[in-house]
């Protein structure tokens, strides 16, 4: 709260008003509507106020998720829906990871039945293509399953990467995230730490943060993602989504790289199955 002075000028019929002091703001009346001139300085502390809160919001929460591709999201939706307090960090600008591409940049994805109620859920419109396999727009994936985190409470953080993890009692507590801009320059800028009672790695095939654990802890071996054999990537990408190490959960690609096991191309049924997994383990632990 400051001290606030009201200057009301009337000039050709129109009543401006300006307000001085803290909460400066110039309102225009004209007959029928009201305006506001804008402010330049006013959009930047309104960007900086909101991005603090919810800043400060995801510095201790229920769940972290490093990665915002089609595990993550889905992990985060449930845990969001079920009530958790999440929060995702993505290096990229955009959400997504792999799937906007589709298969070979044709955009569409090819799903099981056992896994196409997760895209419906969201609004996508999947396609019964005969034998047993579904398609559904990439794009228009990942614009509904994110938009279907969001609305469960999940905040993203876009342009942050997770680069270690917080380690208390041997275990993983949460993670050490820096500005992707800071990791691309190489600039030596200190990162900042958050907390989570449960961490999850959804960086796809990297898998990230379980070698970063590997590296810098030797409690955790990374195996690599084997070559393609869809049938069986698919039903190890479930399988494989559990605890690697204590207090980190691995979703998505990165459980077939740090279990050794293969690749599938562009079915991403197993994907969404994972991220659900790794959510219903994590919620009946919290
Ligand atoms: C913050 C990070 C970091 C970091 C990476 O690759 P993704 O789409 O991952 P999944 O596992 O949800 O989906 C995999 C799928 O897209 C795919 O690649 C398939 C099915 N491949 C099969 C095949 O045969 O090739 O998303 C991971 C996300 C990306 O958006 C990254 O930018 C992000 O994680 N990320 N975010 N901190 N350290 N590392």
């Amino acid at each position: 709260m400051g001290l606030n002075f009201l200057i009301s000028i009337k000039i050709h019929g129109c009543v401006i008003k300006y307000i001085m002091g803290n909460e400066r703001q110039t309102f225009k009346h004209s007959k029928n509507n009201l305006f506001f001139v804008i402010d330049d300085i006013m959009i930047s502390r309104k960007i900086f106020e909101r991005f603090s809160r919810e800043f400060l919001d995801a510095l201790d929460v229920d769940v972290a998720i490093a990665g915002a591709g089609p595990s993550g999201l889905v992990a985060g939706k449930y845990l969001g829906k079920s009530g958790k307090n999440v929060v995702i960090f993505e290096r990229k600008l955009s959400v997504g990871g792999g799937m906007w591409g589709g298969g070979m940049n044709f955009p569409v994805i090819v799903v099981q039945e056992k896994s196409k109620h997760i895209l419906e859920e969201a609004g996508v419109r999947v396609k019964d293509e005969g034998d047993g396999y579904f398609t559904a727009d990439s794009v228009e994936c990942v614009s509904k399953l994110c938009a279907l985190a969001i609305d469960a409470g999940v905040k993203i953080f876009n342009s942050m990467s997770v680069e270690d993890v917080l380690i208390k009692n041997k275990r993983v507590n949460g993670f050490v995230i820096n500005w992707s801009a800071v990791e691309i320059a190489k600039l030596h800028v200190d990162p900042l730490t958050v907390r989570a009672k449960y961490c999850i790695d959804a960086t796809g095939h990297a898998a990230e943060v379980c070698r970063i654990v590997e590296r810098k802890t030797g409690e955790l071996k990374v195996k690599g993602e084997k070559s393609m054999d869809a049938a069986d990537g698919e039903k190890t990408v479930v399988e494989n989504t559990k605890e690697a190490c204590p207090g980190l959960y691995v979703a998505g690609m990165a459980a077939n790289a740090v279990f050794g096991s293969p690749r599938m191309g562009p079915i991403f049924g197993g994907m969404l199955l994972s991220g659900k997994k790794a959510a219903e383990i994590i919620m009946k632990k919290l």
